[in-house]
């Protein structure tokens, strides 16, 4: 048997390739440049290249494969040159007067390289800043041309490229990923049409209502402009003390206060275009719709006391996450679905479509499926791809049109602005990542780093030198839905944009008990943080209109006195709903079973080798990722078979990174895994967080060691400790893999 059990471990298959052949070659070898002329590709990739599946891809499945090969660059087996292509003698020393004298102005090289160093940083995203991206495609379900006459949707079957980027909002380029935030879930479709970019969050709707807002939004939240403190935490005095006074985020507080905000994975999280928009069919008759992404792989999330661990033990999780599941093929994939509603029918909603801090319930309109998306590779250059692609509200195609929602409107302007600033001109379109798939033919020219060379004198319209060209496209081209409502010019808002609780409550009332618990301890940790008294009582007296019980324990977690609850500004009658089971994150527990769960299989010497395989491999088997994990690294003899080798230490891999535990038999392995504090810190933290965990024979008995009760506190046996003979490992292999597919045991919970 294999010591090596991580070598049956899935791989997948879309790696470009400088991973591969080229960069096996041996020291001193020279690798021939591939032909560019026979396969039309810089790297000698192909259509029909078998790193790119099967061997037969479909066009459009991997977004940047066939039109990013033009600026792949791959130095295998090259020779190291100046960025003017001269071959470099010597990369080690400068340009001296002398072995021991001054350094000489003349050394371009020294220069060059030193100079193209300092620029090397571009600014970060003004908020999104940290993130992380993929390529994929988007496939229609079913043509949709009676609603719109969008590229993407215009038959069964299509696949439109795209490239998604998730981020946290405040945190610097360089923060933790499980900070307590929304998540930015931007996806840009490659259509035949031009760029579609669906610019949404995890979360459907927002913190302001009016995009004149915004920048008083990103300044409270982010770290406080005379210490720079706190990174990536909403948790201080600037942020709150803006949402007191700004009733119309208390809905988004909700959210933002829920288990929504500390997601498992990005995998793991819907995503919602937030605003209403418009589809606009052939014949320009147009409805209003929402667009909601739901991930295959279920709703799930952290808890909060792991998600502040896993800061400590691995800040990149999410990133690494996406990236490993996407690696061993393991696509991510996210259902679009629509919801589909007249102007009629919007006018008799009790809230205003065009307000983002509202939703609309599913029982209201329920989602109309049109597609799904598959994640299938991951960025050759995070700098290229992910730090250089630029969304763009602005960027729609015919067949979507905004609506007048003051924030989209506001939007509109931000993003093509922030690029040029970020992205260092007008050209960011050229950018490979940004550049569209369908030709661009304008009379835009110049600018700092244009890359196109446009011939021909005629730079204007109309002409006659060019034969008119190029032309415009007509009824064909994208030409704006033609809204009507001429009003007077004024600053204001509709009157149901005052009511801000009614949503806020629904949220609450759908909530199940445990997740109220988690908003109820969320509001508690973010308030206890702030030092203004005055503001944690604003805030209390807020939540009293969305629920006494929410505000009275609050406050009594605050120790608090119960305030008076804040003036409604609610000028209308104000709705009452039901609850809505869909937002819980329990309604989608998703299709993929244990698929991409960590678990860690605790060893030692003596560990029942035999057992430990059968595990590994059955886990494996079904798609989970298994991990021997040990005190130290190296090779642990068992009583049965071949020695094993632990892949990761206790100290390296604690056990926020898992999403499971095992502990197999045998005696020896579990005297020595008691007396070794990493690994009953692991198991305490395993039962904290709610996290499945099976027990076999001996190894049961590092559950009293670390004073783990195998029963809830009410006397009922723990549905997520399993502890069993070594006779029943399969039987109780049976009940822990449902376990892992639930996520987490929390009626356990005992924070
Ligand atoms: Fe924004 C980035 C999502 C409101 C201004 N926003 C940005 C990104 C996402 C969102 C996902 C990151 C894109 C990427 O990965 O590169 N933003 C939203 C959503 C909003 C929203 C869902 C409300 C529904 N944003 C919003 C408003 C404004 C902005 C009201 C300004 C008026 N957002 C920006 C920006 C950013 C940005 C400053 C920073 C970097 C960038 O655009 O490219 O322009």
């Amino acid at each position: 048997a294999s010591q090596d059990l991580s070598a049956a471990m899935p791989g997948n298959p879309n790696v470009a390739p400088q991973y591969g052949d080229g960069a096996q070659a041996q020291e001193g070898e020279h690798v021939a440049p591939p032909d560019v002329a026979a396969t039309g590709s810089t790297t000698g990739e192909t259509l029909a290249s078998p790193k790119l599946g099967a061997g037969q891809p479909l066009i459009g499945e991997n977004a940047g494969n066939a039109p990013l090969d033009r600026a792949r660059a791959d130095d295998t087996g090259c020779t190291l040159t100046t960025n003017q292509g001269v071959p470099v003698g010597d990369n080690q020393n400068s340009l001296k007067a002398g072995l021991r004298g001054h350094t000489l102005l003349e050394d371009f090289i020294l220069r060059e390289k030193i100079t193209h160093f300092d620029h090397e940083r571009i600014p970060e995203r003004v908020v999104h800043a940290r993130g992380s991206a993929a390529h994929g495609y988007f496939e229609c379900y079913k043509e949709q041309s009676t609603l719109t006459r969008a590229a993407p949707f215009a038959k069964a079957g299509k696949r439109t490229p795209v490239f998604v980027r998730f981020s946290t909002v405040a945190g610097e380029r360089g923060s933790t990923d499980t900070a307590r935030d929304v998540r930015g879930f931007a996806v840009k479709f490659y259509t035949d049409e031009g760029n579609w970019d669906l610019v949404g969050n995890n979360i459907p709707v927002f913190f302001i209502q009016d995009a004149m807002k915004f920048p008083d939004l990103v300044h409270a939240v982010k770290p406080e402009p005379h210490h720079g403190m706190p990174q990536a935490a909403s948790a201080h005095d600037t942020f709150w003390d803006f949402a007191s006074l700004m009733p119309e985020i208390t809905h988004m507080l909700m959210w933002v206060m829920s288990d929504r905000a500390i997601p498992r994975s990005y995998r793991m999280m819907q995503g919602f275009g937030v605003h209403t928009f418009r589809l606009v069919n052939a014949q320009g008759e147009s409805v209003f719709c929402k667009f909601h992404w739901s991930p295959l792989a279920g709703t799930h999330s952290l808890v909060w006391d792991e998600a502040v661990k896993i800061s400590g033990a691995d800040p990149d999780f999410h990133r690494r996450d996406l990236w490993e599941a996407i690696e061993a093929g393991e696509y991510p994939e996210y259902e679009l679905s629509l919801q589909v509603f007249t102007e009629e029918q919007a006018e008799a909603f009790d809230f205003d479509v065009l307000d983002s801090t509202k939703l609309i319930p599913e029982e209201l309109v329920p989602l109309q499926p049109v597609g799904k998306m598959v994640l299938n590779r991951n960025p050759d250059n995070f700098f290229a791809e992910t730090e250089q692609v630029a969304f763009c509200t602005a960027h729609i195609i015919p067949g979507i049109d905004f609506s007048n929602d003051p924030l989209l409107q506001g939007r509109i302007h931000s993003y093509v602005d922030t690029q040029i600033s970020r992205l260092g001109g007008p050209n960011f379109h050229e950018i490979p990542i940004n550049s569209p798939i369908a030709p661009v033919h304008n009379n835009q020219r110049d600018g700092m780093h244009r890359q196109a060379i446009n011939r021909g004198r005629v730079a204007y319209e109309p002409n006659s030198l060019a034969g008119g060209a190029p032309f415009q496209a007509g009824p064909r081209g994208f030409n704006s839905f033609p809204a009507s409502g001429e009003g007077d010019k004024v600053r204001g808002k509709p009157e149901k944009f005052a009511e801000h609780y009614a949503q806020a409550r629904l949220f609450w009332i759908s909530q199940t008990p445990h997740e109220q618990d988690h908003i109820v301890h969320a509001f508690r940790f973010e308030l206890t943080r702030v030092q203004t008294v005055a503001i944690r009582e604003r805030i209390v007296a807020m939540l009293r209109n969305v629920d006494e019980t929410l505000a009275q324990r609050l406050a009594d977690d605050l120790g608090l006195a119960l305030p008076p609850a804040m003036p409604s500004m609610a000028v209308l009658p104000v709705p009452e709903y039901a609850p809505s089971p869909a937002l819980s994150l329990t309604f989608r527990p998703g299709k993929t079973g244990i698929h991409t769960r960590r678990v860690a299989i605790l060893i030692g010497p003596g560990s029942d080798g035999a057992q430990v395989r059968q595990l590994y491999d059955a886990l494996l088997a079904d798609g989970a990722v298994p991990r021997l994990v040990g005190s130290q690294l190296g090779k642990v003899d068992t009583g049965k078979g071949a020695p094993l080798a632990v892949e990761v230490s206790l100290e390296a891999g604690p056990a926020v990174l898992y999403d499971a535990v095992i502990v197999p038999d045998g005696e020896a392995a579990a005297r020595q895994l008691s007396a070794d504090a990493n690994a009953l810190d692991f198991l305490r933290q395993q039962y904290r967080h709610c996290k499945p965990m099976l027990l076999i024979e001996a190894g049961a008995t590092l559950l009293e060691k670390a004073g783990i009760p195998d029963a809830l506190p009410d006397g009922t046996p723990d549905p997520a400790v399993i502890v069993a003979p070594a006779a029943d490992v399969a039987q109780a292999l049976a009940t822990f893999k449902q376990a892992i597919a639930a996520h987490r045991a929390y009626t356990r919970e005992t924070d």
